[in-house]
């Protein structure tokens, strides 16, 4: 169902052209049906539907949102096969909401945007695209800021000699069986993966440099019972999708976006449910954290710590001087001979947005316009950048909630825009500069006392000059009250 037949670029000027065929790009589309928004495309730079689902594949790849949470609100699904969705699960549904809800007219896989500038005159984009040129009155980029693979700066990297690869683009024509495999990293990928390739391994080192919070993840199979009540009962569904909203936005609300007391609470917690299963005093030392809960993503899952047991696992914790041929070396002289290293060294999440040149008002690139950081209104528009709208933009993403709430706030907020301009007869909507910036002033003062910048870590939260670009600091239900609407007199419409 994946392999689309390369159908021509639309020659026509689009109304809107989507960039991206995942969670955002997909809700994008279908409201933009329901609505009557169109002409409209979606281009992919990817082979498949599904985004992120589509391209990380390596085994054990799971959400850690719960599925019933970790869906679209309009295109529910009764029979979600666990409590946590696998990567399959979710490319599946993904998959199969592109085709039920009419959006494979409109798709162009293999398609990537590798430009885009505001024609003045024309009051549209012209957006290039590695296999041509495309007009739009607008743009909603689904792109996220977590497809640009970041590996690691280490000394002699590219001068080993065995198989490498990082785990967003998994080499699964590598057989992992009896290999000796060195994994650099200890965030979300790394923790689902360890314990399945450790299967495997004749060896498996875990270069870690910060240990992380896990928490326990309880996953279980959602038995045929509740499947029917989900599927006939649609009231018993959506009860249970609202008790999942309130767990996890009770996080937000009860102020685990601060160090508090409950912070100190949820580290005991965590402590615990490492010394279960790692009895090992030194090995418990070397996974506990140093930094408050918090700080960086918690993470969840129940077969991490115990992957760490195995006897065919280590963990490294001293700093990697440099790759060989041969494998990783450490600053203290130790060697460890690998066939194969593993990167879960996470994105690069100013660089996936700076790969593109996008072009604004006047000349202005959206790098100019970052030049001190990522920053827009409400995470989705920026001044000087009319009629273009991000999804999981800047300060947008979420520790405590799943993402795809805020991404149908943000999908309300483009349709608010663009339905104005149609009321009004109107060609270019853009933010005002002074609401854009009352806007960041409020995000970062909020964050400027958070866990995630006073929590005693680093993470790729921030940039380069520390400043956190990543996180929206407060619950989903300030953001979308905020959000999903457009208030015009944020807007200047022309
Ligand atoms: O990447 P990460 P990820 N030498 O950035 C280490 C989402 N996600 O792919 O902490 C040695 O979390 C780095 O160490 P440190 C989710 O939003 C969601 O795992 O910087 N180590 C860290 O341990 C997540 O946050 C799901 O000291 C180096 C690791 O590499 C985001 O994707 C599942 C290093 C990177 O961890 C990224 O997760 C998976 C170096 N030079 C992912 N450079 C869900 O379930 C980096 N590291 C929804």
């Amino acid at each position: 169902m994946n392999a689309q037949p390369t159908r021509p670029l639309p020659q026509q000027t689009l109304a809107l052209l989507i960039i991206g065929a995942g969670f955002s790009g997909l809700a994008t589309g279908i409201r933009c049906r329901q609505e009557g928004i169109g002409p409209f495309a979606i281009v992919e730079k990817g082979d498949g539907i599904g985004g992120t689902w589509h391209e990380n594949t390596y085994p054990g790849a799971a959400c850690d949102i719960p599925s019933h949470l970790y869906s679209l609100s309009y295109v529910p699904k009764h029979d979600w096969s666990r409590l946590y969705p696998q990567q399959a699960e979710i490319a599946a549904y993904l998959r199969e909401t592109a085709r039920d809800h009419g959006l494979l007219p409109h798709l162009h896989l293999g398609t990537a945007v590798t430009g885009a500038a505001w024609d003045e005159a024309q009051s549209l984009w012209r957006v290039e695209t590695s296999r041509g040129p495309v007009r739009a009155r607008a743009i909603v980029s689904g792109m996220g800021g977590l497809h640009h693979p970041a590996l690691p700066d280490i000394p002699g990297r590219e001068s080993f000699s065995g198989t490498a690869f990082h785990s967003a683009t998994w080499d699964h024509a590598c057989d992992l069986g009896g290999k000796r495999i060195g994994v650099i990293g200890t965030g979300a990928s790394a923790i689902q993966f360890v314990p399945e390739i450790a299967k495997e391994a004749a060896h498996l080192t875990l270069f870690q440099r910060t240990p992380a919070w896990i928490m326990p993840k309880h996953d279980r199979a959602i038995g045929a019972r509740a499947k029917a009540a989900y599927r006939f009962v649609p009231f018993a569904r959506r009860l249970f999708r609202e008790r999942l909203f309130w767990i996890h936005e009770l996080r937000a609300l009860m102020g685990f976006t601060k160090v508090s007391k409950l912070t100190g609470q949820a580290e005991a917690m965590a402590r615990r449910h490492l010394a279960r299963a790692v009895p090992d005093k030194a090995l418990r030392e070397k996974l506990t954290p140093r930094y408050r809960l918090g700080c960086k993503r918690v993470l969840i899952s129940d077969d991490f710590y115990p992957a760490m047991m195995r006897p065919n696992v280590s963990l490294e914790t001293g700093r990697i001087a440099r790759i060989t041929p041969e494998g990783v070396v450490m600053q203290d002289g130790g060697a460890h001979a690998l066939d194969v290293i593993v990167y879960a060294t996470g994105f690069d999440l100013t660089g996936s947005f700076r790969t593109l040149d996008i072009v604004g008002r006047g000349g202005l690139t959206l790098a100019q316009a970052w030049r001190d950081g990522m920053g827009a209104f409400q995470g989705i528009t920026v001044a000087g950048f009319p009629n273009l709208f991000l999804m999981m933009g800047p300060n947008t993403g979420l520790g405590h909630n799943s993402m795809i709430l805020m991404i149908e706030a943000q999908v309300e907020h483009a349709l608010s825009c663009l339905k104005a301009l149609a009321r009004q007869g109107r060609t270019a909507i853009e933010v005002r500069p002074e609401a854009q910036a009352r806007f960041l002033a409020d995000v970062q003062g909020r964050l400027s006392d958070s866990i995630w910048q006073a929590g005693g870590c680093t993470s790729w939260y921030q940039n380069e000059q520390g400043r956190n670009t990543a996180i929206w600091p407060g619950s989903v239900l300030a953001y979308r009250r905020g959000a999903r609407r457009a208030r015009l007199s944020d807007y200047r419409v022309s």
